[in-house]
């Protein structure tokens, strides 16, 4: 074979490696438009301090995730805010409103909402600035919050909320920045 054929081989290789992905992404994307974790059974006395637990039965449900990285959305709600790259939920490239909405097995009331955001275990740049926390009951919003300008790594937001369903966290992404992907290890319900 000459030098000439086994470059074409290759790129006919690469080409078809490459279609290979683009379609098995695609069959990933269409299956699951809005990736939710499973439905776990509450287990009693579990994590009293943290409703958003999902030993509770809670449930994060999110616009999109980076499927290739392994950053699946449960270890948003897993209880833990590791240090580990992977344990932590990151949007996918090409979404440009992401969001996550915690899920409730039944109604639930708080008053703080505690995020750790990348920069608890990453460079600081990657916390993410600017966002909106919501809780509603069904279409009814109870209660929202902005905001704008956070810098901290694990900000505790007060959020009052009353027998609600769902708590949503939407996200600004900054294109071409670190704040590109939202990257977020834990959210945290206090009653
Ligand atoms: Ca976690």
């Amino acid at each position: 074979m000459t030098s000439d054929s086994a470059v074409r081989l290759a790129y006919i290789a690469a080409a078809m490696y490459g279609l290979a992905l683009a379609f098995a992404l695609a069959v990933v994307l269409a299956r699951s438009p809005k990736p939710v974790t499973p439905a776990f059974d509450a287990v009693a006395e579990c994590s009293p301090e943290d409703l958003a637990h999902y030993c509770r039965g809670a449930r994060a449900r999110v616009s999109s995730f980076h499927a290739f990285g392994s950053h699946h959305p449960i270890y948003a709600i897993d209880g833990r805010s590791s240090e580990d790259l992977v344990e932590k939920w990151v949007s996918a490239p090409n979404d440009d409103a992401p969001w996550i909405d915690v899920l409730f097995p039944e109604p639930v009331s708080f008053s703080t909402v505690r995020l750790s955001h990348a920069g608890t275990a990453e460079a600081s740049d990657y916390t993410m600035r600017s966002y909106r926390l919501s809780c509603s009951a069904g279409a009814e919003v109870r209660g929202s919050l902005g905001i704008h300008s956070n810098e901290a790594p694990r900000p505790l937001h007060p959020l009052r909320c009353r027998n609600v369903d769902r708590l949503r966290l939407d996200f600004d992404v900054e294109p071409g920045t670190a704040r590109e992907l939202v990257r977020l290890y834990e959210v945290e319900v206090a009653p």
